[in-house]
This record gives C-alpha cells, sequence and structure tokens, in this order.
C-alpha cells in the first residue's frame, strides 16, 4: 500500500522531545511487509528509541543488505541517510562510510539470512574490527523474502510448514562474543520494554554493538514448532536484566525491578542501570556470557537481555588513528601534504 501517502499534517497536541520533533519526525513510509511481521516492531522500537534520545535525524545513517528485514530501514526515520547495499554486503560498505565520516550514527539492519548465511564472513570482519555501530540482526531463523527457506540460525530440528531442518544453528550472540564485540544484546520484536532501552544504550555505545532480535516470520515461519514463533518465545524467555538509559541531560525511564541496581557509565556519558533478574549475571564477563548462553540453549531457553558489556570499550577509529574530521570537510592542504611529506611516508617503509 506504498502508494497512500501518509499525511504530513501532525496535531498540534503530539508530544515533543528536546529538539522539537514529534514521533511522527522519526517515522518513515508506510509498511509493505505482511501484517504481524516482527520486524514492524522493530522499526516502532527504532523509532521510539531515537525519538526518546532527541537524535538530530540527518546524523543517522541506515545500512541495510536485502531481504524483508533489509528493507525495514525505508519504514523509519525517512529524513536519515540510507543505504540499501548487496545481499551479505552491509558490513564492508558500513565500514567505508564510518572511516569516511566518524559524526554519524550508524544503524546496520539486517536479517539472519543476510548475516549468517551469504554475510557471515562480512559480520565477522566488522566484529573483530570494532566498527562503531548499532548491528540489528532481525532474525526469524527463514529467508522470508525469497518464501522461507531456513537460515543458518534456524535450530536443528525446528520445522516449517514443510520441512525440518537438519542443520545445527549458528548463534550470531555467541559468535559476537567470541570475536570481540564490547556490546551483545538480544531481545525479542515483541517486547518493546526490553528493546527499546537496549536500542538507545546501544546507540550511546562506543564500537561494535551487536543486538539480535528474535522475530518472527508470520508468512512462513509462526508455527508452534519453530523456535522463532511468537509462542515459542513467549514461552521459553529467559531474560538475564532488565535494562535502563539515561542521557546526561535528562533521564529517560525509572521502572526498576526488584534486586541489586548497578550502573554504567558510556563512553558517550550515558548511564546504563541494570536491574539485574539473576544475582549471578554478571555483564562484564565475555566467557561466563558465552558458557551461560550454552547452558541455556542446552535447557531450551533463549536468553535475552544485554549479555555482554565492555565500558571501556575503543573503536576502529581508535585502533587506526584515523583523522577525527570526516573527509569530506577535509581541504586539499591535508589531502595533498606536498611531495616532501609524501617522500617521508615513503622513506618509513624502506
Ligand atoms: C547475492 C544474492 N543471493 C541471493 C539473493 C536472494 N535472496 C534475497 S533475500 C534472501 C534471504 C533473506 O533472508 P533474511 O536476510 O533472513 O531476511 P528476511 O527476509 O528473513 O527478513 C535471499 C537468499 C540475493 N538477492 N542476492
Ligand atoms: S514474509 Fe515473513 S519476514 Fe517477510 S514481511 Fe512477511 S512475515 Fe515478515
Ligand atoms: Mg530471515
Amino acid at each position: 500500500m506504498t502508494y497512500i501517502a501518509k499525511p504530513k499534517l501532525h496535531h498540534k497536541a503530539l508530544p515533543t522531545n528536546a529538539l522539537g520533533f514529534t514521533h511522527r519526525d522519526y517515522e518513515g513510509r508506510i509498511s509493505t511487509l505482511c501484517a504481524g511481521c516482527g520486524h514492524d516492531s522493530i522499526s516502532a522500537a527504532l523509532i521510539q528509541a531515537c525519538f526518546e534520545l532527541s537524535i538530530e535525524p540527518h546524523l543517522v545513517a541506515k545500512l541495510s543488505g536485502i531481504g524483508c528485514s533489509s528493507k525495514t530501514p525505508d519504514y523509519f526515520l525517512g529524513n536519515s541517510h540510507g543505504f540499501n547495499s548487496v545481499h551479505g554486503r552491509m558490513p564492508s560498505v558500513l565500514t567505508g562510510a564510518n572511516l569516511a565520516n566518524r559524526d554519524l550514527i550508524y544503524l546496520g539492519v539486517s536479517g539472519d539470512g543476510d548475516s549468517a548465511s551469504i554475510g557471515l564472513g562480512q559480520f565477522a570482519h566488522c566484529v573483530r574490527r570494532g566498527v562503531n555501530m548499532v548491528y540489528i540482526c532481525e532474525n526469524n531463523g527463514v529467508y522470508g523474502l525469497t518464501k522461507g527457506q531456513f537460515s543458518a540460525t534456524a535450530d536443528k530440528g525446528s520445522k516449517s510448514k514443510t520441512a525440518v531442518n537438519s542443520d545445527a544453528p549458528i548463534d550470531l550472540v555467541s559468535m559476537a562474543l567470541v570475536l570481540g564485540a564490547s556490546f551483545v544484546a538480544r531481545s525479542f520484536s515483541g517486547d518493546k520494554k526490553q528493546l527499546v532501552p537496549l536500542l538507545k544504550a546501544a546507540i550511546g555505545h562506543k564500537g561494535s554493538a551487536i543486538l539480535d532480535v528474535i522475530s518472527p516470520c508470520v508468512q512462513f515461519n509462526n508455527n508452534p514448532q519453530s523456535t522463532k514463533s511468537y509462542d515459542f518465545v513467549r514461552e521459553h524467555n529467559e531474560a538475564v536484566n532488565r535494562i535502563d538509559m539515561m542521557v546526561p541531560r535528562e533521564e529517560i525511564t525509572i521502572d526498576y525491578e526488584p534486586g541489586t541496581v548497578e550502573e554504567v557509565r558510556q563512553h558517550d556519558g550515558s548511564v546504563l542501570r541494570l536491574a539485574k533478574l539473576h544475582p549471578g549475571y554478571d555483564p562484564h564477563d565475555r566467557v561466563a556470557a558465552i558458557s551461560y548462553l550454552q547452558d541455556r540453549h542446552r535447557a531450551g531457553e533463549i536468553v535475552t537481555g544485554l549479555l555482554y558489556l565492555d565500558p571501556e570499550s575503543e573503536d576502529i577509529h581508535d585502533a587506526l588513528g584515523t583523522v577525527k574530521t570526516p573527509l569530506n570537510q577535509l581541504g586539499e592542504k591535508e589531502l595533498c601534504p606536498g611531495a616532501a611529506k609524501l617522500e617521508a611516508v615513503n622513506a618509513g617503509y624502506r
């Protein structure tokens, strides 16, 4: 129904954020996805997160691959930069854009086919390089766009309408931990209360923030035997913590669960408040997070929440010592420093 234009007029009473923008200013075009698709709930959570953080839309770059999930950047942040790349190639395009201009917020939107099948190598390398981005995998266990073949994240033995998956699954969260990601979380598209603070925290994080979001495909993979269905996730979800996000300017939400609360300050000055549901769970222990995931998976549970956070993380620019100014703002003097400088650089390699 893309031919139906969204109304441009706002009701005067719509709430505004610190920049004077309404929620509507963070929306995109009308979605063409199937009614009930989990991906639309993730777009809604992203809109809410950016509205609440009072982000300037022109300072965001949305990048994606190919798939129903990769179509979604068209449905949020209509005033931001967008680039729909080739299947599985979003990470390298995002890495290049980030190297050219570190001043933007990079949202990489992908699917489980896009990230864990054709794009697995690209996923691995952008994570290990610490590219400063929020990488969202909208994980439904199938290739939704091409009619529901199992993807590499589908659990062994999970059933679609017509087949049983015989291959072992790839868990992107475990992979991200092994590859050195400095922010690793999993959530569920239907749990806005958990997903929105996680997205806000990921946006405030410096480094590779990986968010695996189980997002049921109502068309090809929402049968009760699928481990990516609404019913299965609701019944087998194990949340390890509930986080609240506070930006330095204002406190966004206060909704503490009973139990201990831990504050973690991120590089941008924002504070994460982790309300721990499990006294033994420590989100700063990478090795413990890996074994906890394996343990709960064996018990048939899907662990959600903030699984790992390194508050002292660095990103690819720190590692490479790149220039702070975006490349498009450098003048001829900086770009062409002259023959003597070039000679000195070359001499350094002799
Ligand atoms: C190079 C290349 N190979 C294969 C395809 C066909 N193709 C398009 S989308 C897709 C899978 C999408 O699955 P996923 O990333 O999980 O997204 P979903 O539709 O499930 O959200 C495939 C195999 C393609 N477009 N390009
Ligand atoms: S086919 Fe599946 S993934 Fe694609 S829009 Fe429909 S419900 Fe969503
Ligand atoms: Mg998919």
